[in-house]
């Protein structure tokens, strides 16, 4: 077997010197997760500019059996992207590959390569009258392959669904380099098993992705954002039921964020909400091609009051206030890590169960983890709460991690609704999922990697 020096040496070859990295100072920002949670060291960083080059590196690295590691935007919450610290693996950066090949206004359609960061997918779709719904706090560095391999989630998944939902073709480079094209635009394709499928999600565990074609909509003209402050949780619920009623499938965005949430991004954000002080809040979007939708929203607001359902809010007068109330929301996650350590859980339970999960997972950590302090916000129109507890040195994150999962589990919830798996929840995996489950994994990872080579210890331990 060759070494991966050898590799390296076979690499420059294809990709020339300028494309392979092998100083640590040029290695490093692809060697750390977002988090440093996984700080990892390549054998090397390769930079390829084209799909054949994606494949012609997977392929000499099979050969030599070496472990590839692929990374987009390198913006993922739970160490999916990085390569481990042995210092014998190639991570390969998509970054190059950045190009958008063919917006379709009319077959409503986007392809993009992987390395296309999604706010340029998004802003390209748009000057084409159309609108790609994935939407993430992240979606100025995460890039499209990433979105895919991870099955992003965000907060249009109410109404839009997860990315699986939009991706209508996808070209694929398989563990051993050769090049799966599946790269169709059709909204109907029942022919054969729907292979894409496998990748989309797997987290770059069973091939590479190099492109994409999503599925676009019509970009609505009219939007309305709020922001409300409820009793509680079991109140966002009737809200979010009450918004469903009044303004049908026109709401795009119900996110919850707590007290707590909002004051770690008062302290290390400097916004404030403009609403009075209240234990919850929610964030609504609604959007329409049709007009009227305003309206709607403030008839609907104006019965939320008199049931007192919600307690004081405020509707956003302009685009640019819009953007005010939702940089609450989006600089939750930045806020948590400024303000010291946490344990991430990123939880799902049924949406008629969430009031309960909060309140039972609160009990449950008062009791055996004192000290520490819940951070609790998401994507509440989806079942999806980002349950994160603000530790001290003194706290045991397995501890802390095994009281949060055991009440997910007993409620039927998933203990990774969008963030996925990574290295960060290989062992919570293994553990709430069923043997029958972990079985059919395990032999899909055998089935397309049977070597092991495509990012070891992701998802499955390796
Ligand atoms: C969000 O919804 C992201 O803002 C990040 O999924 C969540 O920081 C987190 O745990
Ligand atoms: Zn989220």
């Amino acid at each position: 077997m060759s070494t991966s020096s050898d590799v390296t040496e076979r690499l420059k070859g294809i990709l020339g010197s300028a494309g392979v990295m092998t100083d640590w100072a040029d290695q490093e920002p692809y060697a750390m997760d977002w988090r440093k949670l996984f700080p990892g060291k390549p054998a090397c960083v390769v930079r390829p500019s084209s799909t054949e080059q994606v494949a012609q590196i997977v392929q000499i690295c099979h050969e030599a059996g070496v472990a590839v590691v692929p990374q987009g935007g390198n913006t993922g919450l739970a160490g999916g992207a990085v390569p481990d610290s042995s210092g014998t693996q190639v991570l390969l950066s998509l970054n190059r590959m950045a190009a958008i090949r063919n917006v379709d206004p009319i077959g409503m359609t986007i392809e993009a390569e992987a390395g296309c960061i999604l706010k340029v997918a998004q802003d390209a779709a748009s000057s084409a009258g159309r609108l790609l719904p994935i939407s993430l706090a992240a979606e100025g560095s995460a890039t499209i392959g990433g979105v895919v391999a991870a099955n992003a989630g965000g907060v249009n998944v109410l109404r839009y669904g997860m990315t699986r939902n939009l991706v209508l073709g996808l070209e694929v480079v398989l563990p051993d380099g050769t090049i799966a094209n599946g790269l169709r635009r059709l909204r109907k394709d029942n022919a054969g098993y729907d292979w894409k499928q496998l990748f989309i999600g797997s987290e770059g565990t069973l091939g590479i992705v190099t492109a994409a074609v999503l599925r676009l909509l019509p970009r609505p003209k009219h939007s309305v954002t709020a922001l409300l402050s409820v009793p509680d949780p079991d109140a966002a619920l009737r809200l979010l039921e009450l918004a469903q009623d009044e303004l049908g499938d026109q709401v795009t965005a119900f996110e919850l964020i707590s007290r707590t949430s909002l004051g770690l991004v008062a302290r290390h954000a400097g916004l404030k909400p403009p609403i009075a002080e209240g234990e919850w809040f929610v964030l609504i979007e609604a959007a329409s091609s049709l007009a009227g939708l305003r309206e709607a929203a403030e008839t609907m607001l104006g019965s939320a009051f008199e049931h007192v359902i919600a307690l004081d809010g405020v509707i956003a007068e302009s685009g640019a206030q819009a953007a005010q109330l939702w940089a609450l929301r989006e600089h939750v996650t930045e806020s948590e890590a400024r303000e010291g350590k946490s344990v991430k859980h990123d939880v799902s339970v049924p949406l008629t169960s969430v009031p309960c999960f909060l309140a039972e997972a609160g009990e449950a950590l008062a009791a055996g983890a004192p000290g520490t302090r819940v951070n609790a916000f998401g994507h509440l129109g989806d079942g999806n709460i980002h349950y994160n507890v603000l530790v001290d040195a003194g706290h045991d994150a397995n501890v802390i991690n095994r009281i949060v999962h055991d009440v997910v589990a007993a409620y039927g919830g998933s203990i990774s609704a969008e963030h996925g798996i990574g290295q960060y929840r290989v062992g919570e995996l293994a553990r709430y999922r069923s043997p029958v489950e972990m079985d059919i994994t395990r032999k899909l990872k055998r089935a397309l990697d049977p070597e092991g080579l495509l990012n070891p210890g992701k998802v499955l331990s390796a």
